[in-house]
C-alpha cells in the first residue's frame, strides 16, 4: 500500500475539521501524520514515526516542542522517506510567502490559505515555477469545498478560452445580501442584518473585515489569475467597500455596530431603487477577461437571475467560455469548516495520487 507523509499547520476552525476528516479517509493510500504545529506548539519526531490522527488534540495539548520555523521545516521534510504534503490550515503569510521554498525542495502543498494566491503577481509565479518538484493545491482558497479552481484550471489547460466570471463569493456577504435585498420587498435595516449575521458567527469577530471587500477581491484575484489575467494584488483593481467611510476608523468593532445604523439609509436608496425595477442587490466579484478588468462591487439582478435566488452563506459563480456561451453556474455551500475541510482533504488525496 502506498503512503504519504503529511504535516499539518493549524488546527483553529478548519483545521481541527481536516484532522477529524483525515482520521477517517477513504483512500487507497495510507496518510501519515508526522508533524502538527499551532502558533505555539508542535509535535514530530526526528524518525518521521506517524502519530494517532484521533490523538492530535491531547498529544499537542501535552507537548513541550514549539513549531518549527519554514527553513527548518523544509529541511525536516524534505528528508522524509516518503512523499510527503504540507497542509497549511492558517491564514498566515509568512508561511505563504514560505511555498516557493517548500515546492523547490519537493514539498507539495494543499491549503485553503488565499494569502498565498492572491498577493504579489512574483509570488503566484514563483509557486507555479516549472522547475519546482512538488505540487500546490488550493481548491479551498475560493469557495470553500466548491469544485471552483479545479473545473476552471482544466478547462483552461484544454483550451477553452474563458469570457468571464462573476460571482458571489463571500459567505458572510452572501447571508447579508440575500436576507437584505429579497425578491419580496422587506423593511429590514442593514444594520441590523450585519448585527445577526455576526451573532450568528458568520462574519468575522469585526465584521468590517467582510465588509471591506477585502476577503472578495482576493478570491477575484485567484479566479482572475487563472482565466490569464496579470492582476498585480487584490488592491490594483476597483473594490467598493461596504464600510462608511466616518466608520472605517472608528476603534471597536462594536462602536461600528452602535453607529452602523446612521448609515442605514444610503444603502436603503440602493435597495428601493433595485426594488423599483423588480431587481435585487448583491455583492459580488466580477473578471472579465477581454477588457482585463476585475472589480468587485454591489450589482443588481433581475430577480429571474440565478443569483437572485441565492439562499442562507451560499455562494454562487458563473464562468462564460468559448464552450459554455451559456454559462456554467456553480452553486453551493462557500463556508464553513466541513465544506472548507473537504476542499483541503480533496487536494491533499489528488497530490497524494500524483506524488
Ligand atoms: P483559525 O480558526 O484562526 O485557525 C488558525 C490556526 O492556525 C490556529 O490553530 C493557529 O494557532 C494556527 N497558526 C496561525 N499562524 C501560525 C503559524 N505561523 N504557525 C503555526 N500555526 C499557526 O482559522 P480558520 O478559520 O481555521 O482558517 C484557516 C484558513 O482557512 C485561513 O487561511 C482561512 O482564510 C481559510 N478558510 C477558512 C474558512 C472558514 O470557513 N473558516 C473558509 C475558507 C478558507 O469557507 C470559508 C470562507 O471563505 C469563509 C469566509 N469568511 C466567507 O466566505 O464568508
Amino acid at each position: 500500500m502506498k503512503s504519504v507523509n503529511i504535516a499539518v499547520i493549524g488546527a483553529g476552525v478548519v483545521g481541527s475539521a481536516f484532522l477529524q476528516q483525515l482520521g477517517s479517509v477513504k483512500s487507497s493510500i495510507k496518510y501519515n501524520l508526522i508533524y502538527l504545529a499551532t502558533s505555539k506548539k508542535a509535535v514530530y519526531d526526528k524518525s518521521y514515526s506517524p502519530f494517532e490522527i484521533g490523538q492530535w488534540s491531547s498529544l499537542l495539548q501535552s507537548s513541550v516542542q514549539t513549531p518549527l520555523s519554514p527553513h527548518e521545516l523544509t529541511e525536516y521534510l524534505k528528508q522524509s522517506p516518503i512523499p510527503v504534503i504540507l497542509v497549511d490550515n492558517t491564514s498566515n503569510e509568512t508561511l505563504a510567502n514560505s511555498y516557493p521554498l517548500f515546492l523547490k525542495n519537493g514539498v507539495s502543498v494543499a491549503t485553503p490559505n488565499k494569502k498565498a494566491f492572491s498577493s504579489s503577481l512574483t509570488l503566484w509565479n514563483d509557486i507555479f515555477a516549472a522547475e519546482n518538484t512538488g505540487l500546490c493545491f488550493h481548491e479551498a482558497s475560493v469557495g470553500a469545498g466548491l469544485p471552483l479552481i479545479s473545473p476552471l484550471k482544466e478547462m483552461v489547460a484544454t483550451g477553452d478560452e474563458i469570457q468571464s466570471i462573476e460571482g458571489i463569493l463571500s459567505g458572510t456577504l452572501s447571508y447579508i445580501f440575500n436576507e437584505y435585498s429579497t425578491i419580496s420587498p422587506n423593511t429590514s435595516k442593514f444594520s441590523d442584518i450585519v448585527k445577526v449575521a455576526k451573532n450568528l458567527g458568520y462574519t468575522e469577530p469585526d465584521p468590517r473585515d467582510d465588509l471591506n471587500g477585502l476577503d472578495v477581491a482576493r478570491k477575484v484575484t485567484i479566479l482572475a489569475r487563472i482565466a490569464g489575467l496579470q492582476v498585480e494584488s487584490p488592491t490594483s483593481f476597483s473594490v467598493q467597500s461596504l464600510i462608511p467611510k466616518q466608520l472605517e476608523s472608528v476603534e471597536s468593532a462594536d462602536e461600528y455596530l452602535q453607529k452602523l445604523p446612521d448609515f442605514d439609509h444610503e444603502m436603503e436608496k440602493l435597495k428601493s431603487e433595485a426594488a423599483q425595477e423588480g431587481k435585487v442587490l448583491r455583492f459580488i466579484g466580477k473578471v472579465d477577461v477581454a477588457s482585463k478588468k476585475t472589480s468587485v462591487e454591489i450589482a443588481k439582478y433581475d430577480a429571474s437571475h440565478p443569483f437572485a435566488a441565492l439562499k442562507g452563506s451560499d455562494n454562487v459563480i458563473s464562468i462564460k467560455s468559448k464552450r459554455y456561451p451559456n454559462p456554467l453556474i456553480i452553486q453551493g455551500a462557500g463556508a464553513g469548516a466541513e465544506v472548507t475541510a473537504m476542499g483541503v482533504l480533496g487536494d491533499v488525496i489528488k497530490v497524494a495520487e500524483r506524488i
